[in-house]
């Protein structure tokens, strides 16, 4: 049978009635995929199971379709005709394409310069009226909630609830791919904080154990580890560019309640995790996606995180041609040949 998305296939576990029409486009069910050569690489010897949860693979190649199939359903029961996001892309891409499935006229508020191009390229191609603010994504988010006050717009940020439930629907996943457990350790990196507050609900309402939780933001935008608003946050990571977290406070219960520990790793940490990826398992992701990795390489380094024996899942938010630009900036250039053997064959015996 096809996979039928992530309300359908969680029903039970969602505040859904059954007869609501549901606007998907069968996301979820993303591949939970072994990396032993990576847990090798960041513990040797520990025997450490890491598993990488590949959330890129999903219908706008990033995990925001999961909450995005709730909030947009949700939104088109209560009536709306127009719904509206700020964001540091990702977000965007996904209202667009359940804006456009739905027939919703959508806005998207995007910070000027700071949007990975796949993302702009996406919510562009999907009809959404994208305005580019000079500010940042914390900006847009302040105008956004203000004008769903003043107008009847729905929001579909990860404030709106809605968002949340879909979302938590990865922790679900998680646990059946690990056979009815929950990992020890779970490894993301947090921006707006909405989906390590819909995790951790998750595995909560789930009953199959609790893992302790590990947040990695960018040390440019890291407000939840420094305990402050950064008013100009920055990091090549431009998916979690992000200053004033919307889910902040649920976050730090989230944090607590598991015994987890939020980190800040730089630019570089992420660069060099995201390298890893690709190159020890064949994983391509957008360079935000690998700051969980960076987090638990970081801890175990430190000695914070005892690999021995564990059982390890990063979530990989996003897939790695959301944002070709970096991808490309951080690599070493194609080799040039002219189109001859002789040549090819000296390349290949240099
Ligand atoms: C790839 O799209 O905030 O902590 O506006 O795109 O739930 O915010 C994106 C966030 C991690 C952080 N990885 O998740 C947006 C946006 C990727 C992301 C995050 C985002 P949250």
């Amino acid at each position: 049978m096809s996979w039928p998305g992530v309300i359908h296939a969680y029903l039970p576990y969602l505040p859904f009635a059954a007869d609501t029409p549901i606007i998907t486009l069968n996301e979820g069910n993303t591949p939970l995929i072994r990396a032993d050569r990576l847990a090798e690489a960041i513990a040797p010897k520990a025997g450490l199971q890491l598993y990488l949860k590949y959330e890129g693979l999903n219908p706008t190649g990033s995990f925001k379709d999961r909450g995005m199939t709730a909030a947009i359903t949700q939104a088109v029961a209560e009536g709306a005709k127009t719904v509206i996001c700020a964001s540091t892309g990702n977000t965007a891409a996904s209202a667009a394409a359940y804006a456009a499935r739905a027939g919703l006229r959508c806005l998207v508020l995007v910070p000027e310069g700071k949007i990975a191009l796949g993302k702009l390229a996406a919510s562009l191609a999907y009809g959404a009226e994208v305005i580019s603010i000079a500010g940042s994504f914390d900006d847009g988010l302040n105008l956004v909630c203000e004008i769903v006050r003043r107008q009847p717009i729905a929001l579909v940020n990860s404030i709106n609830p809605w968002r949340l439930e879909g979302q938590k629907t990865a922790a679900f996943e998680i646990c059946d791919q690990l056979g009815g457990r929950a990992p020890d350790w779970h490894c993301l990196p947090v921006g707006n904080a909405g989906n390590i507050s819909a995790y951790w609900l998750g595995y909560r309402q789930y009953g199959k154990g609790l893992p302790r939780l590990l947040g990695g933001q960018a040390s440019g935008a890291a407000p939840i580890v420094l305990g402050r608003v950064v008013e100009k946050p920055e990091t090549l990571a431009t998916a979690i560019r992000i200053g004033n977290p919307a889910r902040w406070q649920q976050a730090l219960a989230a944090l607590d309640e598991s015994g987890g520990i939020i980190t800040a790793v730089s630019d570089d940490d992420i660069l060099q995790s995201w390298r890893l990826l690709a190159r020890l398992e064949g994983v391509f992701v957008e360079p935000a996606s690998a700051t969980g990795l960076a987090a638990l390489k970081q801890q175990i380094a430190l000695g914070e995180i005892d690999p021995v024996g564990k059982t390890a899942v990063c979530v990989l938010t996003g897939h790695g041609l959301k944002d070709p630009a970096t991808a490309v900036a951080h690599a070493n250039p194609p080799h040039t040949l002219p189109a001859d053997i002789t040549a090819l064959e000296a390349y290949l015996q240099r």
